[in-house]
């Protein structure tokens, strides 16, 4: 009889892991998403797809980290307002796990612009204007790891296994 209930994970579960590569990616409701009371629905869209939560907070973001946060589009005209916008309320910021979160989430997310999102994506089926998309999502690995480091302490973010990995993951 083959003995599966060791304490060392199985072959199968020790390739999913890695193949996974604990890839995370950063994503907030913004004011609006919160102040409509679309939390529940945009983590509800996550969790469904089978992506993992590790870190999550509700907070009234400063200034200083939101022009940090959006540093790379202080050039441009709309920056001000954006920080304004981003300052104006509470935000749900949160750190989501997964195979290729990053790219699957932005698709997830629609297009910055939401009149060209299509149905069935956040901005697409929740918002009308880009300055007021209701969700921020990273754009690549590396911008996600700066931006969770950025909202985040280390400890802040949860390393745990999930029930349902070998059910998400082949
Ligand atoms: P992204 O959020 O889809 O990554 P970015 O180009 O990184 O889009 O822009 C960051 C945020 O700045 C957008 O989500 C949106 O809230 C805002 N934004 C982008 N372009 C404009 C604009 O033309 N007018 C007003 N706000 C804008
Ligand atoms: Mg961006």
């Amino acid at each position: 009889m083959v003995e599966r209930h060791t304490e060392y994970p199985s072959l199968q579960e020790a390739q999913i892991s890695s193949r996974m590569a604990d890839e995370s990616t950063f994503i907030a409701v913004k004011p609006d998403g919160v102040q409509r009371g679309l939390v529940g629905e945009i983590i509800k869209r996550f969790e469904q797809k089978g992506f993992k939560l590790v870190a999550m907070k509700f907070v009234q973001a400063s200034e200083e980290l939101l022009k940090e946060h959006y540093t790379d589009l202080k050039a441009l005209p709309f920056y001000p307002g954006l920080v304004k916008y981003m300052n104006s309320g509470p935000v749900v910021a949160m750190v989501w796990e997964g195979l290729n979160v990053v790219k699957t989430g932005r698709v997830m997310l629609g297009e910055t612009n939401p009149a060209n999102s299509k149905p069935g994506t956040i901005r697409g089926d929740f918002c009308i204007e880009v300055g007021r998309n209701i969700i921020h999502g990273s754009d690549s690995v590396d911008s996600a790891k700066r931006e969770i480091g950025l909202w985040f302490k280390p400890e802040e973010v949860v390393s745990y296994k999930s029930c349902a990995q070998s059910w998400i993951y082949e």
